[in-house]
């Protein structure tokens, strides 16, 4: 014991982090997550920023026509597709949107909500007329041809029933998926550790497909579907979103690494506080956390099978992950 009763090894001195740290690190959920990986490592190899990869590397995902996120993704029950985005640098600046319609990038909006305004959140019609007035063009109210498919499939029953988010090609045959039976997930959220050794993430999303026009989700909630705090890690979060929110998820795995869990046992700990508050419920239900600390250690978790997250460090090249799961 020191002097004034602390123990010794209670402080970890900074240099010996520092000499243990492995950067660049990149992190992103599901598969789509490997062509978002690819602009995203490439700032982060040539000592970019964190926040520039995570923006650039989601707004990959957004412009894909056959993906879950962006325009031409899954409509709510009303037939609009309805768009929640968010972003947070080194310095602990965020911004985000929600209920977004007709833009083609909101994790970009999001950015300049954190860079140009006043304000963290922006939603609805004010943040589609900041995001024109940015110059971000108006985009047509069409949904995509998967979407229309799918949308008048539900018509026929109407029925809201999320379907567990899993990563159909890798561990199918399950639950039928919402498009094309080849995932049923709308969200990617990315977090980085630059060469400077900074922390940013990104996390932008269609929402729940069918959900009641208005709803918003996790994924624009800072501390819910995204958190980063450039002393200890970053942490992002999939599935179902209210679940997130009702415990601040990537807060709590921020926190819980601040209490030296690693990023893995960081995520299961949050996993599990959904599970305990749902009992039975939760078997029907999927989260999933990715977190990285400022080490470049990094971990995921999820409550079922089937989360898969794409990692790329200066060893691992852009590969998909399956970490573990609680069913
Ligand atoms: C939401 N968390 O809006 C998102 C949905 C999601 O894969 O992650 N889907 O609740």
């Amino acid at each position: 014991m020191g002097s004034l009763g602390i123990s010794a090894f209670a402080v970890k001195p900074v240099f010996a982090l520092e000499n243990k740290m492995v950067k660049p690190v990149l992190l992103s959920t599901w598969d789509a997550g490997i062509a978002a990986n690819k602009p995203a490592w490439e700032i982060l190899k040539n000592k970019g920023r964190a926040l520039d990869a995570v923006e650039n590397g989601v707004m990959v995902t957004e412009a894909s026509q056959n993906c879950c996120v962006g325009l031409g993704a899954n409509p709510d029950r009303d037939g609009f597709v309805t768009l929640d985005a968010s972003i947070m640098d080194e310095f602990g600046n965020c911004g985000s949107v929600a209920f977004l319609e007709r833009i083609k990038h909101p994790v970009s909006v999001a950015r300049r909500v954190m860079e140009k305004t006043p304000h963290v959140l922006l939603v609805g019609e004010g943040a589609q007329k900041f995001a024109v007035s940015e110059g971000f063009p108006l985009e047509p109210a069409e949904l995509s041809e998967d979407a229309k498919k799918s949308y008048r499939d539900w018509l026929k029953q109407s029925r809201y029933q999320p379907v567990i988010n899993i990563e159909n090609k890798q561990h199918g045959p399950f639950a039928p998926s919402q498009i094309n039976g080849e995932w049923n997930h709308d969200t990617i959220g990315m977090i980085a550790l630059d060469m400077n050794g900074n922390l940013s993430g990104s996390c932008t999303t269609s929402g729940m497909g069918f959900k009641m026009r208005g709803r918003v989700g996790d994924s624009p909630i800072i501390g819910a579907g995204l958190y980063v705090d450039n002393e200890i890690g970053a942490a992002v979060s999939t599935g179902v979103g209210e679940e997130v929110i009702k415990i601040c998820g990537t807060h709590l795995v921020v926190e819980f690494m601040r209490q030296g869990m690693t990023p893995e046992e960081a995520c299961k700990k949050a996993v599990e506080r959904i599970v305990k508050r749902n009992g039975a419920k939760a078997k029907d239900i999927q989260v999933a956390f990715i977190a990285i600390n400022k080490q470049g250690e990094y971990g995921g978790y999820s409550i079922q099978k089937g989360f898969n997250y794409a990692l790329c460090t200066p060893a691992i090249n852009n590969q998909l992950i399956n970490p573990k799961y609680l069913f």
